[in-house]
């Protein structure tokens, strides 16, 4: 079969709500929108979106069932569907929830062509089935140094990882860098470690605290400020020696261009349901391919590692197995490295038990 004849029948996208409880972290409530695309040739393309509030589902689920109306009986091309569906939903605008909704249908999109044509996605896109160098980002939230030192090890053990993320951000700077020298302490030098503020800092206590982590001999340091304050970045950016990470608020490729023009980062970290799925990754990491700074991705393991074997400046993917018990074979990580299943598509099938635990009526 020629993935040119594939034609788009119809989306059903199922919202689950579960507890995340990985060996580390546990996070209550985590929102899961599973979405399938079904073709009239009998190829079903799968994706899923993980909006963080489980309300925000209720504005989503809708959204993508009515894009899937939009697109029946089209040809599945993902990139005519991404320009359709932002033209559909321009009005309201092409970024926040339109950025999302049409993502996750590209992932499905794309998943559909790779098993329409009987190769794993990164294959389709002129890569090879191979592993990605991959960090922990399954814990380190804002614990008592000694706790977090404590699962760091364990954290890098789950998979030989080379690299972890610590979250940051607690009240007393000076307790952070005794969690950051604890973490050190206790992997040693050779795992790098990231650190994220998740845009905990308002500009003047950004300016105060990044500097006093600078020599920490960290990876990089993420998201300080509010992810709009690219002047701020770009302040930031000037005055560490640490490189600056932003990204995984990149409403489509032109935020990351934006980003990059402004000189607000050395290195950006998109995510799949913001970007625009595949097809806005793909434009996106040509877009920092270009100005020769590293992408590193954001969640969605099973998408990144697969696009990353295509991206010319592929750095780190960040591992988190948060969608693992729904999914009937998660992906494997050895020796720090994701590996991607030689099998068509993305690989993802539900297991359809602990979804219906988890549906959402
Ligand atoms: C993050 C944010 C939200 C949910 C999970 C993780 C974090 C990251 O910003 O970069 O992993
Ligand atoms: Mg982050």
């Amino acid at each position: 079969m020629s993935p040119g004849v594939l034609t788009l029948k119809g989306i059903r996208a199922r919202p689950l709500q579960r507890p995340v409880v990985a060996r580390i972290a546990t996070l209550t409530d985590w929102p899961l929108i599973l979405i399938d695309l079904y073709t009239e040739e009998g190829v079903v393309g799968r994706s899923y979106l993980e909006p963080y509030t489980v309300r925000t589902m209720a504005y989503l689920v809708p959204m993508l069932r009515d894009l899937g109306d939009l697109f029946a009986g089209q040809p599945l091309a993902p990139a005519a569907m991404f320009a359709a569906a932002r033209k559909s939903l321009h009005f309201v605008g092409y970024q926040g929830l339109s950025m999302i909704a049409a993502s996750g249908i590209d992932m499905a999109a794309w998943d559909a062509l790779a098993k329409a044509a009987n190769l794993p996605l990164c294959v389709l896109l002129g890569g090879s089935v191979g592993a990605v160098k991959a960090y922990n980002s399954n814990g380190l939230w804002l614990k008592e140094p000694a706790v977090v030192a404590e699962e760091a090890i364990a954290l890098r053990d789950e998979g030989g990882f080379a690299g972890l993320k610590l979250r940051l951000g607690r009240e007393r700077p000076a307790d952070d860098m005794k969690a950051i020298a604890a973490v050190r302490d206790a992997v040693g030098e050779d795992t790098a470690l990231m650190a994220d503020f998740n845009q905990g800092l308002d500009l003047a206590d950004a300016l105060r605290r990044c500097p006093m982590i600078d020599d920490c001999g960290l990876a990089w340091i993420e998201e300080p400020v509010v992810y709009d304050n690219l002047d701020g970045c770009a302040q930031l950016a000037a005055e560490l020696r640490t490189p600056l990470q932003i990204g995984e608020n990149f409403y489509g490729p032109r935020d990351l261009h934006t980003a990059l023009q402004k000189k607000a980062c050395d290195l950006v970290m998109p995510d799949f349901m913001r970007i625009g799925g595949v097809t806005g990754w793909l434009r996106a990491a040509a877009i920092a391919g270009a100005a020769g700074v590293p992408i590193s991705t954001h969640l969605y393991p099973e998408v990144a590692a697969h696009v990353m074997r295509v991206s010319e400046t592929a750095h780190w993917l960040e591992w988190q197995d948060w969608a693992d018990p729904v999914l009937m074979r998660p992906y494997r990580v050895r020796e720090g490295m994701l590996h991607i299943p030689d099998e068509p598509g993305l690989g993802l099938e539900w297991d359809e038990r602990a979804v219906q635990a988890h549906l959402v009526q």
